[in-house]
């Protein structure tokens, strides 16, 4: 039977992701499946960030045809939605998951799970977990870039207006009117920066300065816009190499400045999808792990999407996430100079090449149901 209300639970662990994907889930929820939806998160300052209009003043309030609820303790009893979403593994609240038990019908729980290209992902996605007391049962589902995980998401409209925005030279101009305040020179190269702390932006800025080729270097207020302020105050730029600190963009206007740039740094899961839309080359800094175990989830990443590549654009393509990633591990910065100097010449050279296999990922990509809607149908046809 289909379901008609969704709660979906965010808890904010640290930085924008986890409330990046899950508004985005709540959103097309309610405007493409037509589900009336509930957001519970518990901070909603980060939301604020991402979405100027949300006054993280008020308990609840309607946004995009979203009820978006702050996470209070303890937890105002609620009557319980026909589907619950945890994210990432959040935990309802207590109260809520023993009025999920009580319930009847007993409601349809999803937990969404981080995105991985790991193979493994295949083996775990749509698998059920009993609750180990309650007369509930929980669906994991994995994000991911094969048919068989639940895949990523794209709004409806979302290749259509960037096409629209990247085809229509006006539209490109005023948006970087409302950026910087001025239009770049045509042969500029445009690069776009958000990554963690540690990233080496310094030594991207001096690559950069040195190929002598006119680069911008835009970032939004976060780590990579403090470094790449100190490292204007070194006086090292040169006239090629222009760089603008911007305020962090609301969510939609951030997809216009990946729409926008010849090259998209990013981190995280949203970004790093949003960059794979945006059809640009792009380079992940991938959320740094115990033991190293990031690499493993980058390798498997790269493994994927430098498969339609020749191989010397897929080694450039590898040796700059390689050089960006390495560069961030502490004191590892000097150690890096030489091959983040060498991997982003290499890079840029083959830019080209890159952009036409970065059109063809974000197609293929889009030859799947997206996320939302794979999600809805499980829930409604398949559990
Ligand atoms: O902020 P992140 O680093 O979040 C990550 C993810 O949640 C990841 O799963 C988790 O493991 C890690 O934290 C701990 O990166 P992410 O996922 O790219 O989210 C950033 C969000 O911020 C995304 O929705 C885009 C948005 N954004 C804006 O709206 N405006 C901006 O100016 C920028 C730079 C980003």
């Amino acid at each position: 039977m289909a379901t008609a209300t969704w709660d979906i639970f965010c808890r904010v662990v640290d930085n924008f992701g986890d409330v990046g994907v899950s508004w985005r889930l709540a959103r097309m929820m309610a405007r493409e499946q037509g589900k009336r939806v509930r957001l519970f998160i518990d901070d909603l300052t980060v939301l604020g960030k991402l979405r100027p209009e949300v006054d993280p003043a008020h308990d609840i309030q309607k946004l995009d045809g979203v009820e978006v609820v702050r996470i209070r303790e303890p937890f105002d009893s609620v009557d319980v939605a026909d589907c619950v979403v945890e994210t990432f593994g959040c935990d309802p609240p207590e109260e809520y998951v023993a009025a999920m038990a009580r319930r009847e019908p007993r409601p349809r729980w999803i937990n969404l799970e981080y995105l991985s290209a790991e193979e493994w992902v295949e083996g775990s996605h749509a698998l059920p977990s009993p609750h180990p007391r309650l007369p509930l049962v929980k669906h994991f589902f994995f994000p991911g870039f094969t048919a068989r995980t639940g895949g990523v998401l794209r709004e409806r409209s979302l290749l259509a207006r960037r096409d629209e925005f990247q085809a229509d030279e006006g539209a490109r101009a005023a948006f970087w009117k409302s950026i910087v305040g001025e239009v770049p020179p045509t042969d500029a190269l445009k690069v776009s920066l958000f990554s963690y702390a540690g990233a080496p932006i310094e030594s991207l800025a001096r690559c950069a300065a040195h190929s002598g080729s006119p680069t911008w270097l835009v970032a939004p207020e976060g780590y990579a816009a403090t470094a790449l302020a100190a490292w204007q105050l070194t006086g090292r730029a040169r006239d090629s190499i222009r760089c603008f600190t911007i305020p962090f963009l609301a969510q939609d206007r951030y997809d216009q400045l990946l729409w926008a740039c010849d090259v998209n740094f990013v981190r995280g899961e949203d970004s790093f999808v949003r960059a794979q839309w945006a059809a640009r080359p792009f380079v992940w800094h991938i959320y740094p792990q115990e033991e190293g175990a990031h690499w493993v989830k980058l390798s498997a990443f790269l493994a994927r999407y430098t498969a339609g590549l020749d191989r010397l654009q897929a080694s450039a393509f590898a040796a700059m996430w390689d050089a960006w990633n390495r560069g961030a591990e502490p004191g590892s910065a000097e150690a890096v100079k030489p091959s983040l100097a060498e991997a982003w010449a290499r890079f840029v050279a083959r830019r080209e090449g890159l952009t036409e296999h970065a059109r063809w990922w974000s197609a293929s990509l889009a030859a799947r149901r997206d996320l939302s809607a794979q999600l809805a149908d499980f829930v409604d046809n398949v559990l």
